[in-house]
């Protein structure tokens, strides 16, 4: 089939584009003679329009999806919509639209920007949430955890939302105020069905040191998060009442050091306080007071708040020393939903007792000799330092491990007590009393109490009719929906009118994409067999706990409920950095959109210029990506996104940069130019080959090679801006004189590597140079990926200086061919050994070619 092609001096990107997406589709289906890749970037919730940080996670994804692709993988890369939410229900009152009406046509906004990316979607597997289709799995999930147990319903103090007028689970609070509304949160108790998480703690921190391909701060905050303590329970005997106060301590061997002990504002010994009942109640509601206004989801109150204390009157015995006598206060810093709501305190070697025994005149009595204590500290933590015991009777001489491991076996031989594991991490509460949610199926009767909603009658849908004039949940309000004759006594029975946290839908939407027959009830479990885990999942740091730590426990549950053979969800993690941009206040102080910073400018006014942060409706320092697709299109963009900076590093919004971009895109196009001269002649030289210029094109023919070898390391471990760089080198080679002769010899592979970035172009480009391509099928997968053989490299070695924040730490001998992220990986890893056990958190990398590699972080 021969064609003509209109070959433009300007890449002719909006009709190329254009072309090229309407002729391809992609597809992921079972077959086993090949290995299967998923990769999939966190879906998008439907807020409207696509953003950057959109943008740079689905350009990620995509050239991680084509490149293993090209490489023989049959990958699966889906797409779907978490439509559940606040948003489209707030939206929905403020513009009295429905907020399924809301939903869909954002969704179909988004889907069309997605489209007109290019990104290689299975389109044929997309999900949305919102849909009956996709909820009933859930609801039937969830009357599985109930008939387990894992699901469960108990009345709870919450924390409550007065802003979005609903309960949020405790990772949603931060700093005390609501993740979404910024309302300061208040305490209430109701009846609340809860997941079971906390069953799961253990083999949740365990796998994490399994998850070798996750970004080391996810690992690190997740950790945290679980919070794992171990530690031990002592008894105290109280003096002047028959009651035993069981404290909670993971430092049992400052006991000697004890000087009073002190429980929650609720604890059961407050009963038998001897202060006047109006001295306690006053006591504690200036507590409670200070609480609600403080950050009071936290475990311990850790913020450097006054430590406040009442002394109850009632003394407990020393477990080790006669006729010693501790006063038991009740105090604002000890919390009750931890250990065991009760201490005992030890000034010299914890910070909150110290503060707490100056303010009350307590004693304050040092039992370790710090080998390494700085002068100045009044307070020695020494959790993990190095120490002698002394003051402590049995304990005396001995270092700090060895004391602690003594001292655990004489409670527990004595029976006083008791070797303890706890764990920070609360079950975690899936109420949530809003209309546009999974409706939990559950029905109340008089008589039968909680019964589950039968599997038959799933799913139970989420009414149309609804409305919002009223200000609560309109579930609640939906006297038609709620009223239902109890399937068990037949009689009137009411629905469970709160929904499901939307945490609850994108906790196993990835398992969803491996089911194509949507409307069974039945997960398709050959599918989940195959295409499961997750093989590369891409999204923002920020859902390090609840989006990563609610997958990874849903997974486990899948699991045991028989739909799944693994147990963890995602099995590379890498968490993108973001976009920003700098930020303008006008004269007025006001946030201000770039556009009308340019324009203030121009007419000399005033603009505050501010530091680049990530791009945000609220500082306004946002662009819209559409502007980009319309005025440079979908290779620019993509290719903007991933030349700069690392995946993990923050990338910086410019013009010129994106204007540079362009011009290197346009510089590539220009290639087939090149390419038909050379094809012209050596169609004309083809009879009269001479020896020389063989040899000639052997050396360029090697030096292509080389670049490539380089190029094939990178983008192996998805090193784009690396790898790009030689796409650089590359073209610059296409340019040279002699590079020439050889562009017809490797202009497939060439344009094999670039396609996984800018796929549009590379097609293009093949059509124009192979008149016999056939341009109703676009794609290269007829050309084979180009490895290339190490021998390729050069043996001679140089020497390379490590320096870390611009100091020398090292010097290496490396080969002189060494790339970029092979010097990166060999300084990161020094940094670590440096640093350990502390994770750096890496702000730029610099290389200064066959020299250096200077290192610069920060510690978090
Ligand atoms: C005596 C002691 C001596 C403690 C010492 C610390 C240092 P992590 O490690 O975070 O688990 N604690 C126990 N239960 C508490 C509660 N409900 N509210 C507030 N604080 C509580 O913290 C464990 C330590 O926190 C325990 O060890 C206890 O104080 C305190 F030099 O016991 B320690
Ligand atoms: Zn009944």
């Amino acid at each position: 089939m021969n064609k003509e092609i209109n070959i433009s001096d300007i890449y002719n990107f909006q009709e190329v584009e254009s072309e090229i997406q309407s002729k391809s589709s992609f597809f992921a289906n079972i077959d086993s003679k090949y290995e299967k890749f998923y990769i999939l970037s966190m879906f998008p919730y439907p807020s409207g329009k696509i953003h950057m940080g959109h943008l740079r996670n689905y350009t990620i994804g995509d050239v991680i999806a084509r490149y293993k692709r090209a490489t023989g993988y049959n990958v699966l890369h889906p797409i779907g919509w978490d439509s559940f939410g606040l948003p489209a229900e707030n939206a929905a009152i403020q513009n009295s639209i429905n907020p399924k009406d809301w939903t869909y046509s954002n969704i179909a906004t988004m889907k069309k920007q997605l489209k007109r990316l290019g990104l290689s979607y299975n389109w044929d597997r997309e999900i949305i949430t919102c849909d009956p289709s996709y909820y009933i799995h859930e609801q039937k999930f969830f009357l599985q955890m109930y008939e387990k147990g894992i699901a469960y319903r108990k009345e709870k103090e919450v924390n409550w939302d007065p802003v979005d007028k609903t309960v949020l689970a405790n990772e949603q609070v931060v700093n005390g105020r609501g993740w979404r509304s910024n309302a300061l949160i208040e305490k209430k108790t109701l009846k609340q069905w809860f997941l079971k998480i906390t069953d799961y703690a253990e083999e949740l921190l365990s796998e994490l040191e399994n998850l070798h391909e996750w970004d080391e701060r996810v690992i690190s905050m997740q950790k945290k998060w679980l919070g794992c303590s171990e530690g031990v329970t002592i008894e105290f005997d109280c003096t002047t009442i028959n009651y035993k106060l069981n404290v909670f301590t993971t430092r049992p061997e400052t006991i000697f050091g004890a000087s009073f002990c002190a429980v929650s504002i609720d604890h059961p010994i407050l009963k038998y306080s001897t202060i006047s009942n109006i001295g306690l109640e006053d006591f504690i509601s200036e507590i409670k007071n200070d609480l609600s206004s403080d950050d009071s989801t936290t475990y311990k109150i850790e913020k450097e708040s006054t430590k406040k204390g009442l002394n109850i009157g009632i003394k407990a015995k020393h477990p080790f020393i006669d006729n010693i006598e501790l006063p038991i206060y009740v105090v604002n810093f000890v919390v009750s939903n931890y250990g065991s709501g009760a201490i005992f305190g030890c000034p010299a070697h914890d910070k909150r007792d110290f503060e707490f025994a100056e303010k009350y005149n307590l004693p304050i009595i040092n039992v370790i000799k710090e080998i390494t204590k700085k002068r100045e500290e009044k307070v020695v933590n020494t959790k993990e330092a190095s120490g002698t015991m002394y003051n402590s009777g049995f304990l005396n001489g001995l270092d700090i491990l060895s004391a602690r491991k003594l001292v655990i076996n004489r409670i527990e031989n004595l029976q006083i007590g008791k070797y303890q594991k706890n764990y920070k991490i609360h079950d975690w509460g899936i109420s949530r009393q809003r209309y546009w949610g999974c409706p939990i199926p559950i029905i109340y009767c008089d008589t039968c109490g909680i019964i589950p909603v039968p599997y038959n009658d799933l799913p139970v849908i989420l009414p149309d009719n609804i409305d919002f004039s009223i200000d609560i949940n309109p579930l609640a309000n939906n006297q038609d929906w709620i009223n239902i004759t109890c399937p068990t006594c037949k009689n009137k029975a009411r629905r469970e009118t709160d929904t499901f946290d939307t945490f609850f839908e994108s906790s196993w939407y990835f398992v969803a994409f491996c089911n194509m027959n949507r409307d069974k009830l039945e997960l398709n479990k050959e599918e989940c067999d195959y295409f499961l885990p997750v093989d590369c999942y891409i999204g923002g740091i920020e859902h390090a706990v609840m989006h990563l730590l609610y997958a990874r426990f849903f997974i486990k549950v899948l699991n045991e409920l028989g739909y799944l053979n693994i147990r963890e969800p995602f099995k590379h993690l890498i968490t993108q950095g973001m976009v920003c941009h700098k930020t303008y206040k006008d004269k007025n102080n006001n946030w201000i959109y770039p556009e009308e910073a340019q324009l203030l400018l121009a007419s000399g006014e005033f603009v505050n210029i501010g530091r680049s942060e990530k791009m945000s409706k609220s500082k306004k320092n946002l662009i819209d990506p559409q502007y980009i697709f319309d005025k440079y299109g979908a290779d620019t963009a993509r290719l903007f996104m991933l030349s700069d900076n690392p995946t993990e590093i923050d990338i910086e919004w410019s013009d010129n940069k994106l204007e540079t971009v362009w011009k290197f895109i346009n510089r590539i196009y220009r290639l087939v130019f090149i390419y038909k001269e050379q094809q012209q002649n050596n169609s004309n030289s083809r009879n009269n080959e001479d020896v020389n210029r063989k040899h000639d094109d052997i050396d360029e023919i090697n030096k292509f090679k080389k670049i490539v070898y380089k190029f094939n390391l990178e983008i192996k471990n998805y090193k784009f801006n690396k790898a790009l760089s030689f796409v650089h080198e590359m073209t610059n080679l296409f340019y040279s004189t002699n590079g020439k002769k050889i562009i017809c010899l490797c202009f497939d592979s060439f344009l094999k590597i670039i396609e996984p970035f800018i796929p549009h172009l590379a097609v293009h480009m093949y059509n124009i140079t192979h008149p016999d391509f056939d341009s109703n099928n676009l794609n290269l997968y007829n050309i084979p990926w180009p490895y290339i053989n190490s021998d390729i490299l050069e043996s001679n070695k140089i020497k390379i200086a490590i320096q870390i924040n611009g100091k020398l730490a090292k010097v290496i001998e490396v080969s002189n061919d060494i790339i970029d992220s092979e010097l990166e990986g060999l300084a990161i890893n020094e940094l670590k050994n440096r640093l350990k056990p502390s994770i750096p958190q890496i702000k730029k990398i610099i290389i200064v070619p066959k020299k250096l590699v200077n290192i610069v972080y920060e510690k978090i």
